[in-house]
């Protein structure tokens, strides 16, 4: 009896000790599951890990932060990378659903740049690590669109019935109007929300449409003459598309980070590590900011930008241009007023 007893232990404990490396799976494995906003890496980034480290990473894309968070709220995702923007990582935090990370893996988080290490939305930096930053505005087919545009107002302009398009989601579509109020993006003012998504709805009449992706085919190819967008989608058009500029509006914008982190329970969470220590090598980092036209937080990685890149204000603006755009930041309870004042938009 004491014999079969103590044979229960030993079993119990192989048993538990086989299940350790599960809980805590701090080895390399042989996959990898990335979810990452679209058109947001170059070609090679992947197939160049893939090759190095013998992993084979399925690639999966979003458009906004909100498909991001309903993808982990409901759980069982299985990725293992993601990529929310700064306020989100806030909110993820405030949820318990990032891991924290092990920095032993990545030793070249000494290479970002300090201004964009242990931001407010992760004050420590804890969990999360800068991907690329850029900011909010228009893209103009100069094509179609001869006058010199330099204001939000142009998005509110008759003459460009539906030949407009604006980001769709609850917190970046309400920008454009709270700037045009003189609010805060930021606001938990009801009556400031509610001001705004008047505002867009009186301009609805003139978009074609509300695209965060699908934009950016409408823009190349002359469907779209004027897209509130995002600065490197717009470029990666301008590549393809010599009529397309970026305008940051002189009303000001909105600057944002988006960051590396990896979501509670993730099964691949070393491997993750690995990849995000493999991003911000120099040569990867440039690598994406060069292909993407989004601006790297990367140091060691901006001496391999391209100089047309780095001396464009549109890509790395002026301090006076930054100084004068907000971040997105969480906004708690007032969440939910942004996220009806957008479904009344969209349903208007
Ligand atoms: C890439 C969009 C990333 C910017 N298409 C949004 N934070």
């Amino acid at each position: 009896m004491k014999k079969t007893g103590l044979v229960f232990i030993v079993v119990l404990m192989v048993a538990l000790s086989c299940a350790g490396p599960q809980e805590h799976p701090y080895e390399m494995t042989d996959r990898l599951n990335f979810y990452n906003w679209s058109y947001y890496i170059a070609d090679e980034t992947i197939p160049g890990f893939e090759e190095e480290f013998g992993v084979r990473v399925r690639y999966d894309n979003f458009s906004s932060n909100d498909e991001l968070l309903a993808k982990l709220q409901a759980g069982g995702s299985g990725y293992d990378l993601i990529v929310p923007s700064d306020y989100m990582v806030e909110i993820m935090i405030r949820q318990g659903l990032l891991e924290e990370l092990n920095f032993d893996n990545i030793p070249n988080i000494e290479n970002i740049n300090p201004r964009f290490r242990n931001m407010p939305f992760d004050p420590e930096g804890r969990y999360s690590v800068p991907y690329q930053w850029g900011t909010g505005g228009l893209g103009i087919n100069t094509r179609y669109v001869t006058e010199e545009v330099t204001s939000w107002d142009v998005l509110w302009d008759e003459r460009y019935r539906n030949r407009i398009s604006i980001i769709d989601n609850m917190r970046s579509g309400l920008v454009p109007a709270l700037i045009r109020l003189g609010y805060s993006i930021n606001t938990t003012d009801p009556d400031e929300i509610n001001e705004a998504r008047d505002l867009m709805i009186e301009q609805k009449e003139l978009v074609r449409t509300y695209s965060s992706e699908t934009y950016i085919d409408l823009l190349k190819s002359g469907d779209i003459w004027i897209a509130y967008g995002w600065s490197g989608d717009i470029y990666q058009v301008a590549r393809e598309n010599p009529d397309v500029i970026y305008v940051i509006p002189e009303e000001g914008t909105y600057v944002w980070v988006d960051n590396m982190a990896i979501p509670k329970g993730a099964r691949n969470r070393y491997t993750a590590e690995k990849f995000i220590d493999y991003v911000l090598r120099p040569d990867v980092g440039a690598g994406i900011s060069n292909y993407t036209w989004y601006s790297t937080p990367n140091d060691v990685a901006k001496p391999l930008i391209e100089d047309h890149m780095l001396e464009d204000p549109g890509v790395y603006p002026p301090d006076e241009v930054l100084e004068n755009a907000e971040f997105l930041q969480d906004v708690g309870e007032a969440t939910r007023l942004f996220n009806r004042a957008w479904n009344e938009v969209k349903s208007h």
